[in-house]
């Protein structure tokens, strides 16, 4: 590794990031409504091995010596979601106190011990009552959406100063409602435009809220991104991949920019009048202070004429032999380059803070020692990248590990782990990782508080 932290500057930020379904359990404790995971993790085979997040890493219950773990490992800023039915167990109405107070808990912790805590409104577990009345399908949810997001500015507001209104749209429009293979499980072209046109007003509207609310906060969102390649230089397949890049990564960032959805490219988009309203154009923009990029991979795309609507597939890591993580994701780092570089390009693109990066590979415990090399040749190599891009001039200010603990990864269940911290769900014992030792020496930080004695 020829770089170090002191080549991104004094300023830039280094965190992990976790998602309030995937790590907290206690689904229905202290007054807890039902979220959409809950409610999809029960029916049988939607998850890898029936596993569900009833109690995922327990974090409800461990949460200070998660956080006290956290600032042992050197981690000055921690992205976590906030449950919206644990704070209103309808969706929208009546606060339940007691989910308030345990976010106050663990952003008072993290303040205590010098953590930055930076807030996910939406990470995928809508209320299931409102799920009940069409969830993101029904134009309503932007009333709800503006409910939670106000409750939770005036809330948190005066101690968080960073704030994502929603973690990757494209994927959980996607898939909860194209492909139905995330709560709630719902299928088909009309859901899925329907869900992402009212996703994307959201996004922009949270936004507005909270910028009404305070004027002391930094305010972003976030998205998918892979960079996408075509299989070979045929028209046809780099037609297909011009499509592919469309619906991946530009149709939720670009309305937000102003730029309308990417329709030219991708004609199936222009289906989405069917439910836009007078007016909307203009309100799916608004003028974010940042924006999340989460990268995993790249794609490569082929021509594939029996596919519907977009006539093109992609073409998974292992059919192209090549190296790739336990999520059968190719490992190329410059992915994360090319995606820095080309967000950079977009006028209105102010900062780029990468939330997201990391990998699952077949970790081996052995005693009570993972030697996990893979993941810290696969985070240094992604860390160079953004380096590159940095030095290049991109405007890009933080970089997030996904993830702190080993968790429920969603349709996959728990078998990929993701962590800088290994977790036995049995007995939820926490080890740290090779990844999280060498973490924690590359963002040492000199003036963090002494470490209390109560350490787990
Ligand atoms: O676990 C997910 C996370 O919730 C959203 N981004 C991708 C991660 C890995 O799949």
């Amino acid at each position: 590794m020829e770089f170090t932290k002191e080549d991104f500057g004094e300023d830039f930020k280094w965190g992990v990031s976790t998602a309030a379904y995937q790590i907290e359990g206690a689904h229905n404790s202290h007054g807890k409504g039902l979220s959409i995971w809950d409610v999809f993790s029960q029916k049988r085979r939607a998850i890898a091995n029936n596993h569900n997040g009833n109690t995922a890493c327990d974090f409800y219950n461990r949460y200070s010596e998660d956080i006290l773990l956290l600032h042992k490992l050197n981690i000055p800023n921690y992205r976590f979601s906030i449950s919206w039915s644990r704070i209103l167990p309808h969706g929208t109405g009546a606060i339940n106190s007691k989910g308030v107070d345990f976010y106050n808990h663990v952003i008072d912790l993290c303040l205590e011990l010098n953590i930055e805590p930076w807030i996910t409104l939406y990470h995928w577990d809508l209320p299931h009552e409102l799920e009940q009345k069409g969830g993101w399908t029904n134009r309503e949810v932007i009333h709800w959406f503006s409910y939670f997001v106000d409750c939770c500015i005036r809330q948190f507001g005066d101690r968080v100063k960073h704030w994502m209104i929603l973690n990757e749209p494209m994927v959980f429009t996607g898939a909860g409602y194209f492909l139905g293979v995330h709560a709630p499980g719902k299928k088909g072209l009309s859901n899925f435009l329907a869900a992402a046109h009212h996703a994307a007003l959201c996004q922009a509207e949270g936004g507005r809220i909270i910028r009404s609310v305070r004027n002391d906060c930094k305010i972003g969102t976030t998205f998918s991104y892979s960079h996408i390649e075509p299989k070979n230089n045929t028209d046809k397949n780099v037609a297909a991949a011009i499509k592919v890049d469309a619906l991946l990564n530009r149709m939720f960032i670009e309305p937000l920019l102003g730029m309308g959805y990417p329709d030219k490219e991708l004609a199936i988009l222009k289906r989405m009048e069917r439910f836009m309203q007078p007016g909307d154009e203009g309100k799916l923009a608004f003028d974010m202070d940042f924006v999340g990029l989460q990268n995993y991979t790249r794609e490569i795309v082929g021509y594939a004429p029996f596919m519907p609507f977009v006539k093109a597939k992609i073409i998974k890591a292992d059919k192209r032999k090549v190296e790739r993580t336990l999520m059968n994701w190719e490992i190329y780092p410059p992915s994360i380059y090319h995606a820095l570089k080309r967000w950079n390009e977009y006028p209105g693109v102010k900062e780029i803070v990468v939330t997201e990066n990391g990998a699952a590979f077949s970790d081996e415990l052995v005693n009570e020692n993972v030697q996990d090399v893979d993941r810290v040749n696969f985070l240094q190599d992604h860390i160079e990248q953004v380096l590159k891009a940095k030095k290049e001039g991109v405007e890009v200010s933080g970089y997030f590990v996904w993830t702190f603990l080993d968790n429920f990864e969603w349709a996959e269940g728990f078998h990929p782990r993701f962590g800088l911290v290994h977790v036995d769900f049995e007995t939820q014992k926490r080890i740290v990782k090779a990844s999280g030792n060498w973490y924690r020496e590359f963002i040492k930080q000199s003036l963090l508080k002494e470490i209390p004695d109560a350490l787990p």
